[in-house]
């Protein structure tokens, strides 16, 4: 099913320079890119965002991290988008990370794991309009289209 997703380049993979060897890695998989933005976040959006963590022992440490530098927000189409972007992200952890996802060849630390990806259709519908205006989300057809996707999938 065609889905969009919401994916967020945390201030690390900014800082490390990171977000085109992300960025590419969605892209060669077949995703379509149709929002992006660099911000730096305001405290009550962040705390808003992961309001599901409050009172765990990483969520105040968490919110510092977060609003420590600028993050790259993005809109993400495919066919099960969400899934997909979970996967090539990889576990939470980067000792459970499989190589080859994007956590398993650079996250060093729990918290500091490069990327987040909504892990739902509710929750990628609840941080798109979180993070995006209306008409931020654009949409349009990519001329490769039919040479990636089978019949069926988008
Ligand atoms: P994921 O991003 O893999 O869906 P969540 O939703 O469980 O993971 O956690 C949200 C964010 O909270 C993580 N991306 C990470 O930055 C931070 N976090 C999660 N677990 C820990 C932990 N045990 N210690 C420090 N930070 C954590």
């Amino acid at each position: 099913m065609p889905e969009t997703t919401f994916v967020m380049l945390k201030p690390d993979a900014v800082q490390r320079r990171l977000v085109g060897e992300v960025l590419s890695r969605l892209e060669a998989k077949g995703l379509t890119l149709v929002g992006l933005k660099l911000m730096q976040l305001p405290q009550a959006l962040v705390e808003e965002h992961y309001r599901d963590h409050k009172g765990k022992h990483f969520y105040e440490p968490l919110l510092r991290f977060v609003t420590s530098g600028p993050v790259v927000v993005m809109a993400v189409r495919g066919f099960n988008a969400i899934q997909r972007v979970r996967d090539l992200m990889g576990a939470t952890s980067p000792a459970q990370a499989l190589p080859g996802t994007i956590r398993g060849d650079f996250a060093l630390s729990n918290q500091k794991n490069l990327i987040h990806g909504s892990d739902s259709p509710e929750s990628a519908q609840r941080e798109l309009g979180l993070f995006f205006a209306p008409g931020e989300i654009l949409e349009y057809t990519r001329c490769e289209a039919e040479w990636l996707t089978g019949e069926g999938e988008a």
